[in-house]
This record gives C-alpha cells, sequence and structure tokens, in this order.
C-alpha cells in the first residue's frame, strides 16, 4: 500500500506498508521518520516536538546531510540544504509482498544554485522491508568536479542509551569533535556522556546491541561513521528535543565525512549506501 498524505499544515509525505514493514518519508528532504517493522517494532527516534513545517528539519528518522556533512563546507548551513528542499517523488515499486522501493529526486534550482554553484541529479532510492536500505546516488551534471561530503543521519531509537554497546569500530581512527583530538577507538562503544566522535577508515559491519535487540549496519560507498550523543547539557540546547531525549537515542551516521569527502567529475555519479537490517 503506498498513500500520499498531507499535514494540515500542507506538509506532504508518503505512507508505505507491506507485509514486513511500514514507513513514512516526508518529501521535505526525502526524510525518513517513520520506520516500524512488524517484527521488531519503531527503528527510529522520533521527537514528540519535531518541526513539520517546510524549511525546518524533521528532528529524528533520517535526515540527510548533502552535499555538505555539519560544517565540513562552512559556506553552507550545518548538514547542508537537502533536508530542508523539497523533493519530487518519482516512482514506487511494489516488488512483492514485503518489499517496496521508492525513489525521491532533486535537482539544481536557482535556489539551489545560490547557495551552493553545481548542477547536478541527486536520487534517494529507498527499500522498504524488513531491510531498509538507502541509496543516495549523486549525479553532477555540471562541467566542473565538485566536491561532496554527506551522511544518512540515522535516529536510532533505545531503550536507555545505558544499555547500549556498539561494536565494529574497534581499533578505527577517529576524531573526537568536543576534543579535537584524534584518537583509535579501543574497544566497543558505550555512552555515558556527550559523544560526538567521526570514525574513519570503516570497513566493517557494524552492531548496536540494545538488550536483546541487535541491529546491524552495512555501508557502501563510505568509510567514516559519525556517532553521536547529545547527552544532558546540549540535549537542553537543541531546538525540538525535550530535556530527557538523549535517553531515547544513538545517532549511527553512514557518512563521507570530513578526510572521507569524495570528489565527484562531470558526469559521474557517487553512491552513499547503507542497508540496515
Ligand atoms: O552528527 C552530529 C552532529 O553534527 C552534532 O554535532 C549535532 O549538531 C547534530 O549533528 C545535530 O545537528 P542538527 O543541525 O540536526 O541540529
Amino acid at each position: 500500500m503506498l498513500k500520499r498524505k498531507t499535514f494540515e499544515n500542507g506538509f506532504q509525505y508518503l505512507e508505505v506498508k507491506n507485509s514486513a514493514a511500514s514507513a513514512k518519508i516526508a518529501l521535505q528532504g526525502a526524510h525518513i521518520f517513520e520506520y516500524k517493522r512488524k517484527a521488531q517494532g519503531e527503528l527510529f527516534y522520533l521527537s514528540e516536538t519535531s518541526d513539520f513545517a517546510l524549511g525546518k528539519a524533521i528532528r529524528g528518522g533520517v535526515p540527510i546531510c548533502w552535499p555538505s556533512f555539519g560544517l565540513n563546507n562552512p559556506d553552507l548551513p550545518q548538514h547542508g540544504f537537502a533536508r530542508v528542499f523539497l523533493f519530487e517523488y518519482i516512482s514506487s515499486s511494489e516488488m512483492n509482498a514485503t518489499t517496496t522501493q521508492l525513489v525521491f529526486g532533486l535537482n539544481d534550482s536557482a535556489k539551489t544554485l545560490s547557495l551552493w554553484n553545481y548542477k547536478f541529479e541527486l536520487r534517494f532510492i529507498v527499500t522498504i522491508s524488513d531491510t531498509l536500505t538507502m541509496e543516495l546516488q549523486t549525479l553532477n551534471k555540471d562541467t566542473k568536479e565538485f566536491t561532496l561530503t554527506q551522511a544518512f543521519h540515522s535516529y536510532f531509537k533505545v531503550s536507555d542509551i545505558s544499555n547500549i554497546v556498539l561494536s565494529g569500530l574497534d581499533t578505527k581512527p577517529c576524531f573526537d569533535t568536543l576534543t579535537k583530538k584524534n584518537t583509535l577507538q579501543n574497544g566497543d562503544i558505550t555512552v555515558s556522556e556527550e559523544f560526538d566522535k567521526v570514525f574513519q577508515e570503516v570497513d566493517t559491519i557494524l552492531t548496536l546491541q540494545d538488550k536483546d535487540k541487535i541491529i546491524t549496519i552495512q555501508n557502501e560507498g563510505s568509510s567514516s561513521v559519525v556517532v553521536w550523543n547529545p547527552w544532558v547539557e546540549k540535549c537542553k540546547r537543541m531546538n525540538a528535543m525535550q530535556d530527557d531525549d538523549y535517553r531515547e537515542f544513538i545517532c549511527i551516521e553512514s557518512a563521507n565525512a570530513f578526510e572521507d569527502f569524495v570528489v565527484v567529475k562531470p558526469n559521474e555519479t557517487q553512491i552513499l549506501k547503507t542497508i540496515i537490517l
């Protein structure tokens, strides 16, 4: 089942249901803000105080950071502009009873060119089943190459931040954005304070354990992963987040961030792909 829906304020999204899962994807930012699997339930955190208004990024689900991650391109807004631009819903295919694929697109316009002076075609292909597959395809339609940083800024819902263990980043070089220090990760990751680190040379499958729940994350076209939790004080300063919300999520972001930037030549396509099981 696929339905196009609109909130009273005109904010549009698509609702998908099949026998394995359901999802809601806003046209703004091609932003997945709900994804529920029949057996495991909701995968992502979504703030109860999130905006659903044009020009304001939804707080939770999977914001698409493009064509810049964070302030990697200081001339662009934090996390780029794609997450607050209206994508076109291009197509959908109910591949079988348990799998639905949707395609969304964003092309350059006078507005994007005023922010980032490159011609492009961006396609977001999402496959909804008991596995969630996200693919971001960037085609350079310009006559000059451009540099890209990007991420699926996924907010994974957790029982409590104190219960989680993230494996797969052991020995990876990481940049702590809070201390500005470079270190090597030692062992699995648990969170007991503000955490905001960029891991490089990531070529492994990540495993998030939350009590008896296990989620695996496999990335292609990316060798960096950002792990973030605001903890107490930053959570209080975050817009569209309630004071205790830091307990409810961990962001594990499949990225091309910092030195994992990509250069896309004219007529070339770069693909960032993430498979979440
Ligand atoms: O990916 C981590 C991060 O860069 C944090 O530093 C924090 O700023 C978070 O993203 C959320 O950013 P946003 O612009 O969505 O409020």
